[in-house]
């Protein structure tokens, strides 16, 4: 387990371990993950993030950065995937976003901000480079997200657990 600030904590897992292996072969996120990394991409990473009742909202942050120091907007070279084990809502802390920041060019302009409230079970993808947080728990109870990173074949993320 990896700290992740009060009352949060993320659970790294091998990506083969069962379950979430079967979820990475899901056949809604197959075609997604085919079509934005192309056809040789892998399972880089899998685990939970918990957040425990009480947890801070997380610092603004991306997963992982662009790659090269050029002005071009490159494709992306991972996918980021949530699995709400419960669901969403203001008072749980969704995941917020700042949309469009994946692109340097937008990292600028005012940013507009998106809440990822959903139901237990649905998918949440973003382009690892956007800016995100985990919101602050106010309620109750736990708020477990299950992750999966997938990477184009000749990517490794060596900043992340
Ligand atoms: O808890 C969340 O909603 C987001 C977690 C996250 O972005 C992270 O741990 O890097």
């Amino acid at each position: 387990m990896q700290n992740r600030r009060a009352h949060r904590w993320e659970h790294v897992h091998s990506p083969d371990d069962p379950p979430l292996a079967e979820l990475a072969a899901h056949e809604t996120l197959v075609p997604v993950v085919r079509a934005l990394l192309g056809p040789k991409h892998y399972l880089e990473k899998a685990g939970l993030v918990v957040s425990h009742s009480g947890a801070d909202a997380q610092r603004w942050h991306m997963d992982t950065p662009h790659l090269f120091a050029c002005g071009t907007h490159l494709p992306p070279h991972s996918l980021s995937v949530f699995v709400p084990l419960c669901e969403l809502h203001p008072a749980n802390g969704p995941t917020e976003y700042q949309l469009a920041t994946h692109m340097k060019a937008n990292l600028v302009l005012k940013p507009r901000y998106a809440l990822a409230s959903c139901p237990p079970g649905s998918l949440v993808m973003y382009d690892p480079r956007i800016m995100h947080r985990g919101g602050p728990n106010q309620s109750d109870a736990e708020r477990p997200l299950v992750y999966l990173t997938f990477s184009r074949i000749w990517y490794r993320d060596t900043l992340n657990p």
